[in-house]
């Protein structure tokens, strides 16, 4: 079930046993941090800080911290379900018999309701600040480690529109506050909004934008999600809002409800709890960072856009939620997680042969992937490997590891084995180059550097092993039968 919300998200999360209130005074810098990740850390609770020093806003932590509220917050027992409500849609073929064509009605219904749609009025614009009334300063925006630039935004769904086709972009880009109007626009060169931004800077125009804060938190899922270009995010929220078992559903909680900004020419979620509208200047750039960072190390200081505030609008009693990211596992290792799930089915369709994949949380998703297949010719991992580097953010990888379908991906201890014994790393360890993720501080120089695909599949025929391939080690059926019989009376446990 779908939230209409961030407020009834929290209620539900509090129902659940999912959250703690934290009553006691703390202060909005790095305490809340030390809180957070310790709580992560211990696979506890969502917090909700409601005794901010300096502030009547409370701050909303750790909502998407664990399997479960992952799970929760995309309206879903666990994430395999998603993955699998993906993936039923994907298999939609064309309906042939009258029965298959009945069929197929819900999930068209499915489809069309999931589109945003425009309301008149919204809660997020309850209270309008515009021009000097604007002032980031109402908000307890974190300063999250010692050694940061100061504070930041982390949880932003930021809004853009592509100046060649108007269509929209929402992506999640951290925005470091310089003063009560001014912050970093941090959208790594390889994004959707630095895309819509080189657009604008072209033709030297100022871009619009719009930053929206809180709402159902499905939405705030969808604006990390790394969609192909041009696909709105909008509409992955409303597909992942609406409730499986009511395919009909008549829009209510499905499409995503969206509301014209007060000052630019942006819409974003009618339920958001606080919105920031604003634009960003061609040509203007200034030092962002550094930020204690989601790889685990601060990333350095660096020029990016800067984002100036217009007008500030919200709830008449808004909350601010935030995130904080480090060393693994924290909260965004959950989210990555869930688009792992996700994204699977939708690589599947480009790679058949794939059957499970597991990017790592200690790998930051961008260092490691496990990834196993169905091999039926020479040199298939490769392919698969080549092919991963070609796929949307997966381009990013920088060491993608390819097993046979016997393999489980998720099992680490079972990987690191059989990486071990199956592979010769001249053979089977393949070097190229292309582009590293903004925050790699390994590779020589910033955006490019080298990758490793590594084939830890069993050799086959005419992949030049002559050698014989050993069997794994197996009892035969007959003893485990045997056996199992007889455990119980053999009081060893
Ligand atoms: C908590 C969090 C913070 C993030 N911060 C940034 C950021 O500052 N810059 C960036 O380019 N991507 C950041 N990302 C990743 C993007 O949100 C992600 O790549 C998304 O798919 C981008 O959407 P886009 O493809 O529409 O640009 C962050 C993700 C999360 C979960
Ligand atoms: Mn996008």
């Amino acid at each position: 079930m779908a939230y209409t919300d961030l407020r009834e998200f929290i209620s539900r999360l509090e129902l659940e046993g999912e959250l703690v209130r934290v009553g006691e005074r703390v202060s909005r810098d790095l305490e809340i941090t030390e809180i957070a990740d310790r709580t992560v850390k211990s696979n506890g609770p969502a917090l909700l800080f409601e005794n901010v020093d300096g502030f009547d806003i409370p701050v909303f932590m750790n909502a998407f911290g664990s399997y479960r509220r992952m799970s929760m917050a995309l309206g879903a027992q666990n994430l395999d379900e998603i993955g699998a409500r993906v993936e039923s849609l994907l298999h939609t073929q064309a309906p042939g018999s009258f029965a298959e064509k009945l069929m197929m009605l819900p999930k068209l219904a499915q489809l069309a309701s999931a589109f945003p749609r425009t309301v008149k009025s919204a809660p997020c614009q309850e209270v309008v600040l515009a021009g000097e009334d604007a002032s980031l300063d109402l908000l307890p925006i974190l300063k999250c480690w010692p050694e940061d630039g100061g504070r930041f935004i982390t949880l932003p769904m930021v809004f853009t529109k592509s100046l060649e086709t108007g269509k929209r972009n929402v992506g999640m880009y951290r925005m470091h506050v310089y003063d009560s109007r001014t912050t970093g626009m941090h959208w790594h060169v390889h994004k959707g909004g630095a895309r819509h931004y080189a657009e604008y800077e072209d033709q030297n125009r100022r871009m619009e934008v719009a930053v929206a804060l809180g709402g159902d938190p499905a939405i705030t899922y969808a604006a990390t999600a790394p969609l192909p270009e041009d696909f709105d995010e909008m509409i992955l929220a409303g597909f992942l809002r609406q409730p499986p078992t009511s395919p009909l559903c008549k829009g209510g909680r499905g499409g995503v409800e969206m509301v014209q900004c007060k000052t630019i020419d942006m819409q974003v979620p009618a339920d958001a709890e606080i919105v920031l509208e604003g634009c960003v200047d061609p040509g203007e750039r200034r030092m962002e960072g550094p930020f204690g960072d989601h790889t685990g190390y601060y990333s350095p200081a660096d020029e990016y856009p800067v984002f100036h505030l217009t007008c500030l609008t919200h709830r008449k009693d808004p909350i601010y939620p935030a995130t904080i990211v480090g060393k693994p596992p924290m909260e965004d290792c959950f989210i990555g997680k869930a688009t792992e799930r996700i994204f699977l089915p939708l690589i599947k369709m480009q790679l058949p042969e794939i059957v499970d994949m597991n990017l790592p949380v200690e790998g930051i998703f961008h260092n490691l992937a496990f990834v196993s297949i169905r091999k039926r010719y020479p040199m298939q991992a490769r392919k698969v490997i080549s092919a991963l580097w070609g796929l949307g953010q997966m381009m990013l990888t920088k060491i993608i590891v390819v097993f046979d379908e016997d393999v489980n991906v998720q099992d680490t201890s079972e990987v690191l084995w059989r990486l071990g014994g199956n592979i010769d790393p001249r053979r089977d360890i393949a070097f190229t180059d292309g582009p590293v993720d903004v925050l790699d501080h390994a590779a020589p120089q910033p955006l490019f550097g080298s990758k490793m695909g590594i084939d830890a599949t069993r050799k086959i025929a005419g992949e030049g092993h002559d050698r014989h391939w050993p069997a794994d080690i197996r009892m035969s059926a007959e003893v485990t039968t045997r056996i199992d019989e007889l455990w119980g009376r053999l009081g060893i446990g």
